[in-house]
């Protein structure tokens, strides 16, 4: 007997039933899907192509572009846009809000290469994405919404070929990419209450530059839990996921060039930060600041709005927001 493994898009589809939906975030997430795979394919092939080095260009965070960010936001551009259900996205690579169809019925916030200093290694880096929908009654605010609001986010780790996605209020998801290239197997992600799998995830090369507060739970807590650092969100978080613990990336304070303070911290809030935050939420775990507020609670004022990111297992948010507050 043959056995077939349910697809992300069989999962879907029963899902949507379930809940008597309409079909249009079935064709979203079909869009999402293409991307991935196409993005999954340019960078197996990246080293073999010459497509691991630099663009040439400079983006909005002042950043050297690699080729492979581009060609990963032209993908995910691309079959957004003939998708047709969506009116604009936020994508890392872009400096402005891309308009794509005005009748669309969602907005995509997006990263579609994070974790750069793994690019010409070509190691594990992550499409990062999260989904809200249009305000369909009363006026449309457009794009500044709080990951409270969004309907769903997810994340590629690739080459590696997981996928895991959370649903608004229906738990998060993990997939693997068999061997046609289908994310399947689903398997319900929760957090492990028991400390003795748990790991701590930052980059230690930063740790003198953090404030004071981090710098002292750092040395009081550390040896208590296993270390790991890829340096790819979507890596380091899918291991927080699985192993439990906490991921952070604090306040740069202390920078002996103060031109490389980042007292907001580094990661975006809108297509990196709420995109974990919002899959370790419906996992059973938490995400604050360094203000000790949820992430997915931030109003944003600008969509590279960058945040500093404590996620994982709630005992160690809520440790952390203890610290923050005395
Ligand atoms: P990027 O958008 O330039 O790729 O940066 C985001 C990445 C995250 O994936 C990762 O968690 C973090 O930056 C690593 O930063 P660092 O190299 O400073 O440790
Ligand atoms: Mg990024």
């Amino acid at each position: 007997m043959l056995h077939f493994e349910q697809t992300f898009m069989d999962f879907l589809i029963e899902h949507q039933e379930r809940h008597k939906r309409t079909y249009h975030f079935l064709i979203l997430m079909n869009a999402i899907l293409n991307s991935a795979k196409r993005i999954q394919y340019y960078y197996l092939t990246g080293a073999l192509r010459g497509n691991l080095g630099l663009a040439g260009s400079v983006n909005v965070q002042g950043e050297d572009v690699m080729r492979m960010d581009e060609i990963a936001n032209e993908v995910v551009l691309h079959y957004l846009k003939k998708c047709g259900r969506v009116i604009s996205v936020v994508s890392e690579e872009n400096d402005d809000i891309v308009m794509l169809n005005p009748d669309g019925r969602y907005f995509v916030y997006f990263d579609p290469m994070d974790g750069s200093s793994n690019v010409p290694h070509n190691l594990p880096i992550g499409f990062l994405f999260g989904i809200a929908k249009r305000n369909l009654e009363g006026e449309e605010d457009m794009h500044l919404r709080k990951g409270r609001d969004y309907i769903c986010a997810g994340m590629f780790v690739i080459p590696t070929g997981t996928f895991t996605i959370a649903l608004k209020n229906s738990g998060c998801f993990r997939f693997h990419i068999d061997e046609v290239m289908n994310y399947v197997k689903p398997t319900k992600m929760t957090l492990p209450d028991s400390p003795k799998t748990w790991e701590l995830s930052f980059n230690p090369s930063n740790w003198h530059t953090y404030s004071e507060k981090v710098r002292n739970w750092i040395e009081q807590n550390e040896a208590k839990y296993a270390f790991r650092y890829l340096g790819a969100l979507a890596g380091d978080f899918h291991r927080i996921l699985t192993n439990g613990g906490l991921f952070m990336y604090p306040a740069i304070l202390n920078h002996p060039d103060p031109k490389k303070n980042r007292p907001e911290g580094k990661l975006r809030l809108m297509y990196e930060a709420n995109v974990v935050a919002f899959m370790c939420e419906e996992a059973g775990g938490g995400a604050i600041n360094e203000r000790g507020e949820n992430i997915l609670d931030i109003l944003p004022s600008k969509h590279h709005q960058r945040t500093t990111l404590y996620v994982g297992s709630k005992k160690l948010v809520e440790e952390m927001r203890e610290v923050f507050r005395s």
